[in-house]
């Protein structure tokens, strides 16, 4: 058997001081950050669709990345290696789960049996591999977004025959997930969204979409899925408007269709940032409202108005991702998925054990600066002071529900002095720049 990336040393952390590329320098797995190590906290996963079958191909050009296990004509013999070179990876950098689409690791055949026949085949061979390596699995998928019978969508397709297909998929998505002990399975709507409202009729397809994830929630329950079921929400692209859009537009979704005991969120950075929010505000209105299950961990490009899913490499949003992430009592079942490629010219297997290098010390450094963020309490003391109002008098009436607009009237007429004080947002932003310099 070939083995793949021979010439990579397993990677290992060598602390801040190491000039080796090839070594962790903040990732430090068995370190102790509060009552938990850094590998129970960071919860790394590789992504299978951009890792092993990402071919560097962009609408300008044919791909580019030299990956030795494509070198097979038979679409089976590419999966096979695939899934060996795929532990090989992880094993060398000790990422500890992983994540896939059962189109990455298996491709269609011409008929829907032949297609997950070729599942199977693949399924059995990666139950060893797991078990050999202990590598686990974070969360499967459906593609069901890429093969051309998804062109109008798949659960929300004018085409009752696509939603018929998609379901049939998911099913056996879904019975692979929880074969492989997989502990969450993932919707991102692919497709599910609408070019132009001028052919569009959205309300049936809002009904579709939550008839759809009802029949998932009742097929788990028949098979005795545990994992958690999540959604991964993003703005645009492929289509102009994705359903999905947002945390708050998923969770009045599920809500409005009651849904929203079911599905948590998996939260990716590069789609916050193409809802024209932070990567930090998306984690946090799911942290409040109880839903944040996992994250796709990458970047955008803020020049860039599309999904360019790069490796994560900016502390400063690591910090804000991993303080939310401790504030929600850590991930949970959910973790940390590099659904991040490496760019076009970097097209040689060991970029992309340095891009996991990045991202994971990247998170890492992130993980410690939020942890010293969080014991100081220097900012939950600069809220709660900042919200004292609410603590007593009249504040503390309109908490408790005790008063009304008649009351408050009342008290308005009377109180002729507001007296507000600064937000200090840049004394905050040199505190933050001070922790993540010195922690
Ligand atoms: C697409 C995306 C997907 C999901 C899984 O933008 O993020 O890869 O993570 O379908
Ligand atoms: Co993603």
């Amino acid at each position: 058997m070939t083995k793949y990336f021979e010439d990579i040393p397993n990677i290992f952390y060598e602390g801040k001081e190491s000039k080796n590329p090839l070594a962790f320098k903040y990732y430090n797995p068995k370190e102790k950050i509060g009552n938990k190590t850094m590998e129970e906290h960071l919860r790394f996963s590789m992504a299978y669709w951009h890792t092993l079958t990402g071919t560097g191909a962009d609408p300008f050009g044919v791909g580019t990345m030299i990956r030795e296990w494509d070198h097979f004509s038979n679409p089976m013999d590419i999966a096979k290696a695939r899934l060996e070179a795929a532990f090989i990876f992880m094993k060398k950098l000790n990422i500890p789960f992983f994540c896939f689409h059962d189109r990455d690791i298996a491709p269609e055949g011409d008929t829907l049996a032949k297609t997950n026949q070729n599942i199977d085949i693949i399924v059995e061979r990666m139950k060893e591999l797991m078990k050999e390596t202990g590598i686990q699995l974070l969360w499967g998928t459906a593609n069901a977004f890429g093969h051309p019978r998804y062109v109008h969508g798949a659960a929300t397709s004018c085409n009752a025959d696509v939603f018929a297909y998609v379901a049939a998929q998911v099913k056996k998505a879904m019975e692979i997930t929880h074969e492989l002990g997989g502990k969450n399975y993932v919707f991102w709507g692919g497709r599910e969204g609408y070019e132009t409202l001028l052919n569009t009729n959205m309300k049936l397809e809002l009904d579709n979409l939550a008839k759809f994830l009802h029949m998932a929630v009742d097929y788990a329950k028949e098979i005795g899925f545990e994992g958690q079921f999540l959604i991964e929400p993003k703005p645009k692209e492929p289509t102009k408007h994705q359903y999905d859009f947002d945390v708050a537009t998923v969770f009045s979704f599920l809500k409005e269709y009651d849904l929203d005991s079911y599905f948590k969120m998996n939260i990716e950075a590069n789609h916050a940032t193409l809802a024209g929010h932070t990567f930090q505000h998306e984690l946090h209105v799911a942290r409040i409202n109880g839903i944040l299950g996992s994250v796709d961990a990458n970047q955008g490009d803020p020049l860039l108005g599309w999904d360019t899913d790069q490796f994560p490499t900016n502390i400063y949003d690591t910090t804000l991702a991993m303080y939310e992430v401790l504030k929600n009592g850590g991930l949970h079942q959910g973790g940390l998925n590099f659904d991040a490629k490496v760019r076009r010219g970097s097209f040689e297997p060991v970029d992309l054990v340095y891009a996991h290098i990045a991202g994971m010390d990247a998170f890492a450094r992130g993980l410690k600066v939020a942890y010293q963020l969080l014991e100081s309490q220097v900012l939950e003391n600069f809220i709660e002071k900042r919200y004292e109002s609410y603590t007593y008098g009249i504040g503390k009436e309109i908490v408790e529900g005790k008063v009304g607009f008649k009351e408050l009237e009342e008290y308005a007429l009377q109180n002729n002095k507001i007296v507000n004080v600064s937000g200090r947002q840049e004394m905050l932003e040199s505190i933050l720049n001070q922790y993540i310099l010195e922690a």
